[in-house]
């Protein structure tokens, strides 16, 4: 090689290697530290440099350049990623009491109360970072704690993330080669409240909480997005503590600090309770205050070798502890109350609320619930109301704030008439609700056309409120069956009731008109069950839908059973009888079943074949699956559904009643409920052998 030239050479790999340390040093500066040394100006035209002299130079390509955290390309999708080691999950205490019941476990487990370690507990999103040699290599999310996704090129545009460590911490490393760390991916509040600004001024549905917005950023399939969506993070645990010095948790926070990451600086090492109250009373205290969401406090035992002592439960570990900060209550003005109509006609009084911010989201609507409670709280319009919520919950009105109520204030009724029909309204014997009763109520058809696209019914991805309610609008659509003879063209020129900047109604457009047609087209095939669920028949929920479709396979069947046969069925009574029974004698109704059938719509389950069925060995048991089957791989719907066919009962929750629980990986509260009640827990081995057996082994 020429020699001038390899020199030439030399000097830019030099120059390119200063600009990006230089660089990465004021990223830092800013991101983590929030102290910048230079101004925007001059680093920019660092940026510039670098830039220029890596197009010059492709050879010194390097991931982890400052320069390659705008995004890269648009991915396909995230490959799963199995974590070397099980992230757990966190027990929960939630209240105080439950906090010291936990140190008492602590001081019996080791013999006295060690030095314990107060974090804030960041409402965010759970995520893994492997480095290799000092460099970001990997960056998955938590998932089920066994295996999540792989995001490494989302959270390389998230700027305190470094994405080579620091010379200081690498030095602690006691092992080379990799090493992995866990914290947490967050939305600071006030981007949160930018970014649900901008989707509502484009109509588009914002995120629930900061949470949620988080873990959507995270799981963008264009980087760019998540460029774009000012997300930050906190670390504070390692995979493997044997791979570097520190002694326990204080030291590590110590370590990641060094390393470059970012560690939130709240972080209280406790000698005893009365230190750990006092950390959880001022984080209830400053929780408003913080630019960012937390809903607890995390307390751990400092020493690594005493929280190796203690040891992990199925789920978690029993060295550490998190305080849930009691459900968040608000103060603010009730304007007024609406009545909101149900699919099947029950009408609910809603509280219209001057809007707060209550545990992450902003609350303006909350259920009333009915006419007994609006007056067994004795709330009226005017009043000044408590308002709560807990997590994702949907808020509560607790009631007024007598002192505060105002001369002027108004006492509410249900009004006589539905609000959207004008039909008078009827109170059934022994009902709370009321009800409209017209069989063509607007209000009632638009939620019964929701409900019929939702997940748990027909599953129409994208046929959310919004353009229900335009289809309905523009009288295209008035009941389910309609949804089968739209067409691409009619519903790209959908009219979406607002206007552009040039004062041109905005239109649904053919990208989403084509997703629709094709998710309407799916939703032909689900099963026989979903379509009863869907069709919206008063007190048939999910389970009712499923035992009515094992029992009368196909439509005919059903429309042909009499309320005796229906009320045979179990778990069905003489009330659902002849709620089914009264429907499907409806005229109209039979109209809409039939243009469904002629749709294409599935009107009858696979038959099974009664001559293969199973040995019913697990008849008279019940089993509550929990958490994932990762080696089968199987959902536990799918696990479930082997159980049934072998007579098995299956349940959602745990009882005295339940044979048996099988907890999976990351099982939850359900694990716990059965040690409690005593109640026999099967692994996934265990379940694999029943279901290849029949037989429930010794
Ligand atoms: N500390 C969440 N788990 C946490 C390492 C352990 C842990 C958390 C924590 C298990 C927070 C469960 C998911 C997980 C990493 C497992 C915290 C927070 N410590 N400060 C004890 O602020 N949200 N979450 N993450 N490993």
């Amino acid at each position: 090689m020429n020699e001038t030239l390899s020199l030439f050479d030399d000097d830019a790999r030099e120059r390119i290697e200063a600009l990006r340390k230089e660089i990465d040093h004021h990223i830092y500066l800013y991101y983590v530290k929030d102290a910048p040394e230079i101004s925007d100006g001059a680093f920019d035209s660092l940026m510039h440099e670098l830039r220029e002299l890596e197009a010059e130079h492709p050879e010194f390509f390097d991931p982890n350049s400052p320069t390659q955290r705008v995004g890269g390309a648009v991915g396909e999708q995230f490959a799963p990623v199995r974590h070397e080691r099980r992230m757990y999950s966190l027990d929960d205490a939630m209240n105080i009491e439950e906090l010291d019941a936990w140190m008492d476990r602590v001081i019996d487990a080791l013999g006295e109360l060690p030095e314990l370690v107060c974090e804030l507990k960041i409402d965010g999103s759970g995520i893994a970072l492997t480095y290799e040699d000092g460099a970001l290599v990997r960056a998955a999310t938590r998932g089920d704690g066994t295996t999540g996704e792989d995001v490494t090129a989302n959270i390389r545009t998230i700027k305190d993330v470094p994405l080579r460590l620091h010379e200081a911490g690498l030095a602690d490393v006691v092992r080379d080669g990799s090493f992995e760390v866990r914290g947490e991916v967050y939305m600071p509040k006030s981007s949160f409240e930018t970014l649900n600004a901008a989707a509502e001024a484009n109509g588009k549905q914002g995120f629930a909480n900061p949470r949620n917005a988080a873990a959507g950023s995270l799981r963008q399939k264009d980087p760019k997005i998540t460029a774009n969506r000012d997300l930050a993070t906190f670390l504070y645990a390692i995979a493997d503590e044997q791979a570097i010095t520190a002694d326990g948790q204080a030291e590590l926070l110590e370590w990641l600090g060094a390393c470059g990451f970012h560690v939130n600086p709240d972080v209280t090492r406790c000698k005893t309770r009365e230190e750990v109250h006092e950390f959880c009373q001022r984080a209830v205290e400053r929780r408003d205050d913080l630019p960012y969401e937390i809903d607890g406090v995390v307390v751990k035992v400092n020493s690594f070798t005493r929280q190796a002592a203690m040891g992990y439960t199925a789920r978690a570990p029993r060295w550490a502890m998190a305080f849930k900060f009691p459900p968040e209550e608000k103060a603010t003005k009730l304007i007024g109350i609406t009545v909101q109509v149900g699919r099947t006609g029950a009408l609910t009084p809603v509280a219209e609320l001057e809007p707060v911010s209550v545990a992450g989201s902003t609350v303006a609507r909350a259920t009333l619930h009915n006419e007994d409670e609006v007056r067994r709280k004795d709330v009226r319009i005017g009043d000044t109301v408590i308002v709560r919520k807990a997590g994702d919950v949907i808020p509560e009105v607790l009631g007024p704030v007598e002192s505060l109520r105002p001369a002027d204030a108004r006492e509410w009724r249900m009004p006589p008439e539905c609000p959207s029909c004008g039909s008078p309204v009827i109170r059934e014997e022994g009902e709370v609700a009321y009800r409209c009763i017209s069989i063509d109520c607007p209000a009632q058809a638009q939620e019964r056309l929701v409900h019929w696209a939702s997940r748990g019914a027909m599953d129409i991805d994208g046929m959310g409120d919004e353009i229900v309610g335009r289809l309905v609008e523009s009288g295209r659509v008035t009941d389910v069956a309609d949804y089968y003879s739209l067409d691409e063209i009619e519903l790209s020129l959908l009219d979406m009731g607002r206007v552009n900047k040039e004062g041109n109604p905005i239109r649904l457009g053919e990208t989403v008109a084509k997703k629709l047609v094709a998710q309407i087209e799916e939703s032909k095939a689900r099963p026989f069950a979903r379509v009863l669920f869907g069709i919206g028949m008063r007190h048939v929920g999910k389970t009712v839908a499923e035992a009515i479709a094992a029992a009368f396979p196909t439509i005919d069947l059903l429309m042909e059973a009499d309320e005796e046969a229906l009320a045979a069925v179990e778990g069905i009574g003489p009330k659902i009888a002849h709620s089914i029974y009264v429907f499907l004698r409806t005229p109209q109704n039979k109209q809409v079943i039939e243009r469904l059938r002629k749709a294409g719509v599935n009107m009858a389950d696979e038959p099974t074949d009664k001559g293969e069925q199973l040995p019913q060995t697990l008849a008279g048991l019940t089993f509550v699956l929990t958490g994932a089957l990762v080696q089968s791989g199987m959902t536990r719907d799918e696990a479930g559904a082997q159980l049934k066919a072998r007579g098995a009962k299956v349940s959602g929750s745990v009882s005295k009643k339940t044979s048996y629980v099988v907890a999976g990986e990351a099982a939850g509260s359900k694990y716990d409920k059965a040690i409690s009640l005593g109640v026999p827990v099967l692994d996934e081995n265990q379940l694999l052998a029943i279901l290849e057996t029949g037989e429930i082994p010794e």
